[in-house]
This record gives structure tokens, C-alpha cells and sequence, in this order.
């Protein structure tokens, strides 16, 4: 282990971190699936009103994230445990963290592989990659859904995000327009002092003009913004 071994670094990450792997962001498509708003997809009310849209719209995410294969981006994350302490907290619910190799990864927004009753938010099933239909049952006789959190419904994991940026030493912030809250709110729940940099092609929202930004995608970006991360750790240089 590096001198910078005690740093805890904590990494959110959003679609952007995902994209040169296949998985498509939301504003890339204007946020639109088959002309339908994603927010107007993923939520409790479209499940109640056709429920056969919205597990199509799973179904097909998924065999997409089954497709994708982690980026340099994600591999660059993974290895760079072997410096310091690393949590990840995503938004996106695809596992290419996980295969890249990450072990602290924590989706705030749930995980298209997995699913659960209508009744029941704890009881998870692994899908092993298999559709949901309407019909598909739990045990005790409750539908399927893709265990993924709706716009409008509540974030169970945001107390365990707050606790784990709260305790970042750095923070780097990838692949994010930073638009979908409480999620965005984790950047300014770091402890005052806590150095943030973005690793995004794009310009930031104005909001977040002033943090240091790597303009470039995830693949190149990240390793850029980890020599940085490494540098700070170990002499104390700012960004
Ligand atoms: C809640 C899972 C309350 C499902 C998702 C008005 C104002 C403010 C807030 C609200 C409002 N009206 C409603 C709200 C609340 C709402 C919200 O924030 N809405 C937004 C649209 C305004 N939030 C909620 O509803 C949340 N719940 O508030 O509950 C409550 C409390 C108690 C009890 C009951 C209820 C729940 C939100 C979770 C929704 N689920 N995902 C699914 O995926 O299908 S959100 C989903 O969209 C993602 O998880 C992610 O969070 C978000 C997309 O954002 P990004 O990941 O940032 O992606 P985006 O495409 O926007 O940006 C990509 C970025 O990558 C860009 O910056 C781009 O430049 C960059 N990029 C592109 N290429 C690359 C790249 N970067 C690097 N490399 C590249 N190659």
C-alpha cells in the first residue's frame, strides 16, 4: 500500500460513466425511450397505468447492460484500491463497477439485475439476467418489479451516501449532469476543506463552475483525475 494508503477517496459516478460502454445517458437522448420521457417511465404511477411499458423498458436496459462491458474508466477506479480506500456511489443501476472489480459500491438508485415484490422493498431476487413479465410472480403470490428506485419514490440508500461522503477525503464526481436530487445534494454534504474534482466532456450546470473539472470522457478522464487524486494524497497539491 501507497503513503497515500490512509486517504478515503469517494467516487459519484452517474450514466456518464457508463457511456463509452454502450449503456446510453439520460440527456443524451433527450431523455426520451420510444418517445416516452424516462421520468415519465420510471415511475410507480406509469407501472400502475401499463404495466407491460414499463417492464419492456426494463427489459430492454437490461439486455443492454448485459451487452456493455466496463470502460477504462471503470477499470482505473477499480485498480486504483490498491492506493487508498475507495466508495463508490452510483446512480446508474447497470453493474460494470462491479465487473470492472470495485468492492464498495453503493446504488443509491437500485440494480436493473435484481428485482423485487410489489410488496415487499427488502426481499431482493437476482434475475440472472432473465426479463420480468407481467404475471411473474413472488412466492407469496406479489408481481415482480425491477428493484430500481422511480422518480417520486423515496431513496433508501441516501442516509448511507451522506455517512460515506461525510467521511471523504476527496471527492471525485464523474460522469454526472447532477440534475436528479437528493443524489446531486451528496457534493455538498462533504466535510468544508474537501477538495471535489468532475470528470465530465461537457461543461458543468453553472452551480458547479467554480469545482476543478477534467474535460474529457470517462475513459481518459478518470486516470487523469487519479494521478491527480494520487498527487494530492501524497504532497498536498490542489487540483
Ligand atoms: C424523491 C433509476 C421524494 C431508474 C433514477 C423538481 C426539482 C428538483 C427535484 C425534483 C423536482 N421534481 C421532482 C423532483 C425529485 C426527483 C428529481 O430529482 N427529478 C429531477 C428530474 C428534477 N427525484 C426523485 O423523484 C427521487 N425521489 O425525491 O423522493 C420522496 C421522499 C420520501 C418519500 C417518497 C418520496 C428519486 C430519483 C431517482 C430516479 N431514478 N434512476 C432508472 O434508471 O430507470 S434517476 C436516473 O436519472 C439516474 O439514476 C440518474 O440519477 C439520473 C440521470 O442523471 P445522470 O446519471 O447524471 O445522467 P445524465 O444523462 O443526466 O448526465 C450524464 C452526464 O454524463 C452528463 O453530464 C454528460 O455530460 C456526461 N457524459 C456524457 N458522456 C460521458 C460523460 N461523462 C463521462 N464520460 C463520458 N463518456
Amino acid at each position: 500500500m501507497s503513503a497515500a494508503s490512509h486517504t478515503h477517496l469517494v467516487v459519484l459516478t452517474g450514466a456518464g460513466v457508463s457511456a463509452e460502454s454502450g449503456i446510453p445517458t439520460f440527456r443524451a437522448a433527450d431523455g426520451l425511450w420510444e418517445n416516452h420521457h424516462v421520468e415519465d417511465v420510471a415511475t410507480p404511477e406509469a407501472f400502475l397505468r401499463n404495466p407491460d411499458l414499463v417492464l419492456r423498458f426494463y427489459n430492454e436496459r437490461r439486455r443492454g447492460v448485459m451487452k456493455a462491458q466496463p470502460n477504462a474508466g471503470h477499470k482505473a477506479l477499480a485498480d486504483f484500491e490498491s492506493q487508498m480506500q475507495v466508495s463508490v456511489i452510483t446512480q446508474n443501476i447497470d453493474d460494470l463497477h462491479e465487473r470492472a472489480g470495485s468492492t464498495s459500491v453503493l446504488h443509491l438508485h437500485g440494480e436493473i439485475l435484481k428485482a423485487r415484490g410489489v410488496d415487499d422493498d427488502e426481499r431482493l431476487y437476482d434475475l440472472d439476467g432473465a426479463d420480468i413479465h407481467l404475471g411473474d410472480l413472488t412466492a407469496q403470490g406479489y408481481q415482480l418489479r425491477p428493484h430500481v428506485v422511480w422518480f417520486g419514490e423515496a431513496v433508501p440508500a441516501m442516509e448511507e451516501a451522506a455517512r460515506i461522503t461525510s467521511q471523504a477525503d476527496i471527492l471525485l464526481v464523474i460522469g454526472t449532469s447532477l440534475a436528479v436530487y437528493p443524489a446531486a445534494s451528496l457534493v455538498s454534504m462533504r466535510r468544508d476543506g474537501t477538495p471535489v474534482l468532475l470528470v465530465d466532456p461537457n461543461e458543468p450546470h453553472a452551480a458547479y463552475r467554480n469545482l476543478s473539472h477534467i474535460q474529457h470522457p470517462a475513459s481518459t478522464g478518470v486516470p487523469i483525475a487519479l494521478d491527480r487524486v494520487l498527487e494530492f494524497a501524497m504532497r498536498g497539491h490542489k487540483f
